[in-house]
């Protein structure tokens, strides 16, 4: 006799048998709920009165997937594959009812089912390859048989989500309904048609062929593989795809569930599943305050960071005023904004009508008294700490009194800024990362004073804006420049020994960073990062401390502001190597003395690594992240480490601890331990 269990309920309404899942958050594919599933469908099938039998979730969305929270764990029964099939060889017809987000299992148990019915705007993916993985339970095998092996290949391998209204011209969606009516009611009722009307019937779609295609599959790959840049999971996918499109199901799903099991025990998905509960921990908070709403904001200083900021609030919805101090300046932020969302709508990403409701909800002015209504005020202006001192003391006379203040600096010292204002605990850091509405990460800086109230109002607004918000303590750099100026260290260091530029870059890049770090430099603007270590005082005990750079800015090669930093640039913007950097890094590494040799690019790559991960345990020890994880969540989303490699402390956690130690031991034996001081492993274990 089938029960229910807490997550799954069994209903039947006239001749229609109902199996409800209610597994909050997202009704994910639980021991229990795919128990549930089978125990239901059994049930159903044995019922004589009942002709056809319904799947539908209940809060948010359709099923989305297995349950991650199971990942990494023995594998239970029922499994999955067996689930799905089990649904279509259901001799009564099965409906799924979809709305949210029906994805990965959820969506290969719709495919499974008979018919799919779903609310407009609801979407369906199977997004398996943002975890390292493929679908394990069919997904490669029905999709292409029900809207063709191109489509479902695109699909599969980018992972996305797509609108139900997308497949209107398919048989994946048997009825669209308006959001403004009931789902269930809707449903059911066009159950009813179908069973009074004699046309239900059991559609297999496992049992139909797939639309040979001329797919061109060389170009297929190949289109495939520079888009996953190192990732295997796509590249795997397309491969299933490929050798079972012409094969019956069950021998099509053994070649996909060997090679899903293949890919779950990978370094790659291992790093990607990691990341994804660090990304949702990173949100988490144990701030003492509910945030404040926040609705108005204000904006200074309209440089390319002011704008990027303005365009990012701007396209949350939120209304922004910018103020800039001459008529001019307002111009030309104004039209960086407005070129930003030109772009979006070139790009597809919105239409001109909201992409004109959005930019209607920015003001401008040169006064400040102008932000007399704002619930937050962020400033971008130049990053000198008595000029930001004086602003803050003008906006703590214009502000309302429950008005946050942040400041978006990079470097300078929050609290000596919020000493200028008569209630510190409403300033806090918010800094972003350039481009600012594009760069994800939003370092949310705990100045010694700041309110919780302030803090928890800022993570929420970085939720708001889709941003990847952390929250972090005040230091030199906060967490993300502080590890980026360790890295810098590292990478400049190995310059001045002998390692070439070109080298440099290419084995970064290659190992998977976004860019190489010498390029980066010349993108941002090497004086950037050099003024600020100038306002600090020198190292002595590292005479070779960003010497290179220093090199490039005493010689006006700031980068690709000046066309030519550590490589020259064309018109075009086009970068070439130059002699001339070269000759720059080699005279001021004889200058120093500093013995020349040749470097392997692991060699590098692990250098820079064994940096990144010295500095990121320290600022966990020093309490300037709350978890370790959060390390790993600003080097993703704030300066392009490659995310199926998960990050500087998941790739220690890759190594053997005891040879890692060893590594670090040799590095201080020759250098120092004030530039690789002990590292603390026992936090990583
Ligand atoms: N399992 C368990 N919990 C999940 C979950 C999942 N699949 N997806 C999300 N959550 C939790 C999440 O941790 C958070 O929890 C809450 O739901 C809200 O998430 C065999 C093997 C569904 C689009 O990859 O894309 O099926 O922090 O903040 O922005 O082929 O979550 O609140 O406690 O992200 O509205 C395939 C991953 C799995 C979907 C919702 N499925 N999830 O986004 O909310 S592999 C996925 C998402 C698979 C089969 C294979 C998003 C979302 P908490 P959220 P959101």
């Amino acid at each position: 006799m089938a029960n229910e269990n807490s997550q799954v309920s069994f209903f039947t309404q006239g001749k229609i048998g109902i199996i409800e899942i209610n597994y909050p958050p997202v009704n994910a594919l639980s021991q229990q709920v795919r128990q549930g599933l089978v125990e239901g469908v059994d049930k159903f099938n044995q019922d004589a009165d009942i002709k056809a039998i319904v799947i539908r979730c209940k809060e948010r969305t359709f099923i989305a997937g297995a349950d991650i929270k199971e990942f990494g764990k023995p594998p239970t029964v029922p499994f999955l594959p067996d689930v799905v099939n089990h649904i279509e060889a259901s001799e009564k017809p099965v409906i799924a009812s979809l709305f949210g987000t029906s994805l990965g299992g959820g969506f290969e148990v719709a495919l499974a089912c008979h018919y799919r019915v779903a609310q407009k705007g609801a979407k369906v993916g199977l997004p398996e390859v943002n975890l390292g993985l493929i679908p394990g339970a069919g997904g490669t095998q029905r999709l292409p048989r029900v809207v063709g092996v191109g489509k479902a290949l695109a699909m599969v391998t980018q992972g996305t989500h797509v609108k139900v209204e997308d497949f209107v011209d398919t048989n994946l969606i048997d009825e669209i309904f308006e959001i403004e009516v009931n789902l269930n009611e809707q449903t059911l009722q066009y159950v009813e048609s179908l069973i009074e009307s004699g046309s239900i019937e059991v559609k297999r779609l496992g049992f139909q062929t797939v639309e040979a295609g001329s797919l061109d599959w060389d170009a297929e790959i190949a289109k495939i593989s520079k888009k996953a840049r190192g990732k295997e999971a796509p590249l795997v996918a397309a491969d299933v795809i490929r050798k079972t499109a012409e094969l019956p199901i069950l021998e099509g799903m053994k070649i996909e569930r060997e090679a899903f099991l293949q890919l779950r025990e990978s370094e790659q998905s291992a790093a990607l599943r990691y990341v994804f509960g660090a990304e949702k921990s990173s949100a988490k908070h144990e701030l003492n305050a509910q945030p404040v709403n926040v609705e108005s904001v204000g904006i200074v200083g309209a440089g390319n960071m002011g704008s990027g900021i303005a365009t990012a609030f701007l396209n949350a919805g939120y209304t922004v005023n910018l103020v800039e101090q001459t008529e001019d300046a307002l111009r030309a932020g104004i039209s960086r904004i407005t070129k930003n969302f030109e772009s979006n709508v070139k790009r597809g990403r919105m239409t001109q009508e909201k992409a004109d409701n959005l930019l209607a909800g920015l003001t401008s002015s040169t006064e400040y008294a102008s932000f007399s209504n704002c619930d937050l005020v962020i400033e971008a202006i130049f990053e000198d700490i008595e000029v930001k001192k004086s602003l803050f003391t003008q906006l703590d006379k214009v502000v309302k009194p429950d008005c946050i203040l942040a400041t978006n600096t990079s470097y300078l010292d929050i609290d000596q800024i919020a000493s200028v204002v008569v209630d510190p605990g409403r300033v806090i850091g918010m800094h972003f990362f350039s481009p600012a509405h594009i760069m994800k990460l939003l370092e949310v800086v705990k100045a010694e004073k700041s309110s919780d109230i302030a803090l928890a109002t800022a993570m929420t607004v970085g939720k708001k804006l889709r941003k990847m918000s952390v929250l972090v303590g005040v230091c030199f750099g906060f967490a993300g420049n502080r590890m980026y100026t360790r890295y810098g260290r590292e990478i400049q260091q190995m310059l001045l020994e002998g390692a070439s530029i070109e080298q440099i870059d290419k084995a970064m890049t290659n190992w998977g960073m976004a860019m190489g770090p010498l390029a980066v430099q010349d993108l941002s603007g090497i004086d950037i990062g050099h003024n600020a270590r100038s306002a600090q005082p020198f190292p002595e005990h590292d005479p070779g401390y960003f010497r290179a750079a220093a090199s490039m800015v005493e010689q006006g090669r700031l980068g690709r502001k000046t066309s030519k930093g550590f490589y020259i640039y064309d018109e075009a913007g086009k970068a070439s190597s130059d002699p001339e950097a070269t000759r720059l890094i080699k005279s001021k590494a004889q200058d120093l003395g500093i013995a020349q040799k040749s470097f392997t690019d692991n060699e590098i790559v692990e250098r820079a690594l064994l940096a990144l991960i010295s500095e990121g345990l320290a600022l966990y020890k020093e309490g300037i992240v709350q978890r370790l994880s959060d390390i790993d969540v600003i080097w993703l989303h704030g300066y392009g480490f490659p995310r199926h490699k998960g990050g500087p402390i998941f790739q220690a956690r890759q190594k053997d601890l005891a040879d890692l130690s060893g590594k670090f031991d040799e590095l201080r034996a020759s250098s120092s331990e004030l530039i690789w001081p002990a590292v603390d492993l026992t936090l990583i274990d």
